[in-house]
């Protein structure tokens, strides 16, 4: 019942979009993708797996597709602060391009710096013009945290001299909906990191509207679009954790979907990269794995069209989805509770904490519990010389 009202509603939304004109081109999404090769086929199986990840029914396919069909109507402006683009990169630049990025080629992108062939004077005009044009009614996402304040002026942009603080405020005024895309603009980032020196801040410091976090660094290319599809079927936004990340994508750890995990339960650990545990795929979590702090959906759904990502490639989980990893999650490649002994208590068994870890204390304590949690309990020494 409660089903059949939720496709009723989404239903609903999708024809008022329906009804909105086409901002690019008049061209169908379905011969876009012919052009590029994708057929019906490969494009409603991309649909189902995009409904599933949302959490949705697999009767919803068909609204996810047709979300996906009128990506056209929605304005969007994506700005980029201070970042290294891996954002943009991961979404574009796998080697055969994806159904998510050929749908990005679709949307009506009014203005985004890395792929836009305007420059200087007539880029900002761009801008200007597309805020004012579809005011109220664009999407806003943002790539990259935002030096501010009196350090605003680090990241100065175009000929008339904006900082980046000054462009993010102005866009976020009149946006239907921000997105602050990866860790950076969701958290403040790698620039961000203890010293800080521009002065750094996540995006919703600079806005008093509400922001939706889609961290990562870089956040996956189905999270980017998954975002954009779930604001086109729903019209608002998603359930959100502490953080404000959507549910559908942040609910679960890294750690409870991950493929080594058996080897975590029996503990089997990968105790030096390239040791015979390695060869065999064990936990990587005594050389530094976060993925039992970290929230994301990596493990379930992986990157560049379900390839591979980082626990497969063979290094663990840099936490990179959670707010200040660079501090928090380091040295990378030590276990948390490592680092704690060796700096709260100055080395204390350092080696002995890891392993009790594996098949004790944190199967104890359950590593379901909430990271902060784990944590403190790291810290009580009597629990590391138990
Ligand atoms: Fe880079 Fe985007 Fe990391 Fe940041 O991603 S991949 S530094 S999250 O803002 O470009
Ligand atoms: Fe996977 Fe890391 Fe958890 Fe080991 S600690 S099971 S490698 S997420
Ligand atoms: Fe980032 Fe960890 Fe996933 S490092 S990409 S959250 S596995």
């Amino acid at each position: 019942m409660q089903e059949q009202r939720l496709y009723e509603k989404l239903t609903k939304r999708l024809s008022d979009l329906e009804k909105l004109p086409r901002l690019r081109e008049e061209k169908s999404i379905e011969s876009h993708l012919e052009e590029k090769g994708v057929s019906r086929r490969d494009f409603m199986k991309w649909a189902s797996a995009i409904t599933a990840m949302l959490a949705l029914p697999g009767t919803f396919t068909p609204l996810v597709a047709k979300a996906a069909k009128l990506s056209d109507r929605l304005p969007i402006i994506w700005l980029h602060m201070a970042e290294c683009t891996g954002c943009s990169e991961s979404l574009l630049r796998t080697d055969a391009p994806t159904i998510d990025s050929l749908i990005f080629d679709y949307i009506s992108l009014e203005y985004h710096e890395t792929l836009m062939a305007a420059a200087g004077w007539q880029a900002e005009n761009n801008l200007e013009h597309a805020i004012e044009t579809y005011k109220g009614q664009y999407i806003l996402m943002v790539e990259g945290g935002i030096p501010s304040g009196n350090s605003a002026h680090y990241l100065t942009i175009g000929g008339h001299g904006h900082t980046g603080e000054y462009s993010a405020k102005k866009a976020s005024k009149n946006a239907a909906a921000i997105f602050a895309i990866g860790t950076c603009s969701s958290y403040g980032g790698v620039q961000a990191a203890i010293p800080n020196p521009t002065g750094a801040v996540a995006l919703s410091k600079i806005t008093d509207k509400p922001v939706i976090n889609v961290p990562g660094c870089p956040p996956s290319e189905k999270n980017i679009v998954g975002t954009l599809l779930h604001y086109i079927l729903y019209g608002t936004l998603p359930a959100l954790d502490a953080y404000n990340r959507p549910k559908w994508a942040y609910a679960n750890r890294v750690h409870d979907l991950c493929e080594r995990r058996g080897h975590f339960d029996a503990g089997e650990f990968v105790e030096e990269f390239g040791d015979e545990g390695a060869k065999k795929g064990y936990c990587l979590y005594k050389v530094g794995c976060k993925g039992p702090y970290t929230f994301n959906n990596c493990s379930k759904n992986k990157f560049n069209s379900h390839m591979s990502w980082p626990i497969q490639a063979g290094h663990g989980c840099i936490g990179c989805s959670e707010p200040d990893f660079w501090d928090t999650m380091g040295p990378f490649e030590e276990p948390v509770a490592n680092r704690l002994y060796s700096t709260v208590f100055k080395g204390l068994g350092a080696d002995a904490t890891a392993d009790k870890i594996g098949v004790g204390l944190l199967t104890v304590t359950g590593i379901g519990i909430a990271a902060h949690a784990a944590i403190s309990k790291f810290k009580n020494p009597k629990d590391g010389e138990e």
